[in-house]
């Protein structure tokens, strides 16, 4: 597998910053900047690979939505051990879905991967065991993201999962700005500059826009999800399960 660079695209002033994109710059970097930047991302990842286990049955799909450089998938597929499955990552970033295929054929596995570029709106969700919206939602318009979750609600079987994890808002300002402060000083102590968090910061203004966890959970109830709940919290960084 390619070494993972250190990620210092917004570690000198730019004159004018452009709207974040997972392009070619970006995935250089991924690894480094995703673990530098989302608390308790390498956590996620592993218990991804956990609920695969129990959640994945026979003759069924798993899909990763927006799959970047595949961990996900990669954990999902050390763990599952059901028969027959397949799974599905999806990427719109010709980019990341060509260097996500050189991960997955990288490592040996029983569960067969397509990785498919293509826009999750548009992708059909069917007989699905275990759907992955891995930090992925909330790059999505915000009106056509209830759109996405019924369309995941219906494909999945009975039983199926969906973890859905999130940056949110908190809808109380002292709140807000007092888990925005403690993961600046989690950037900060991952190295990266006040420059660069505040670079960062104005080019994702535009391209990733939060939702409230209130906001998640009435998506998962008007999709028609029968189970939901918050299992992983680290200031403004979330995971949530929702099952059918
Ligand atoms: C991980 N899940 O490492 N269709 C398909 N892909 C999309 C779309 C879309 N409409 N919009 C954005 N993406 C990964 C991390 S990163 C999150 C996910 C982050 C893709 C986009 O190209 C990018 O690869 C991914 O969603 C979001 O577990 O970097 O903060």
């Amino acid at each position: 597998m390619t070494p993972t660079k250190a990620d210092l695209i917004y570690s000198s002033p730019q004159s004018k910053i452009k709207d974040f994109s997972f392009d070619a710059q970006v995935v250089e970097v991924f690894p480094d900047m995703i673990k530098r930047s989302v608390p308790g991302y390498s956590t996620i990842i592993e218990t991804i690979g956990r609920l695969s286990k129990s959640y994945v049955v026979d003759n069924s799909n798993v899909y990763d939505l927006g799959c970047s450089l595949g961990a996900a998938t990669l954990a999902m597929r050390q763990n599952i051990a059901a028969s027959d499955c397949k799974i599905i990552g999806i990427d719109n970033s010709s980019a990341m879905v060509e260097r996500c295929q050189r991960h997955i054929n990288a490592f040996k596995g029983a569960t067969p991967c397509s990785i498919i570029q293509g826009d999750i709106l548009e992708t059909d969700i069917d007989n699905a065991s275990m759907v992955v919206l891995n930090f992925t939602l909330q790059f999505i318009d915000k009106d056509k993201r209830q759109h996405l979750l019924n369309k995941i609600a219906k494909g999945l079987n009975k039983g199926g999962i969906l973890v859905l994890s999130e940056k949110i808002t908190h809808q109380d300002e002292q709140c807000h700005q007092l888990l925005t402060d403690l993961h600046h000083d989690f950037k900060r102590a991952n190295g990266y500059s006040d420059l660069e968090i505040a670079q960062k910061r104005t080019a994702l203004e535009q391209v990733m826009k939060p939702d409230s966890l209130e906001t998640h959970f009435n998506r998962f109830k008007q999709a028609g999800f029968s189970h939901a709940s918050t299992w992983f919290q680290c200031f403004n960084f979330v995971s949530m399960v929702a099952i059918k």
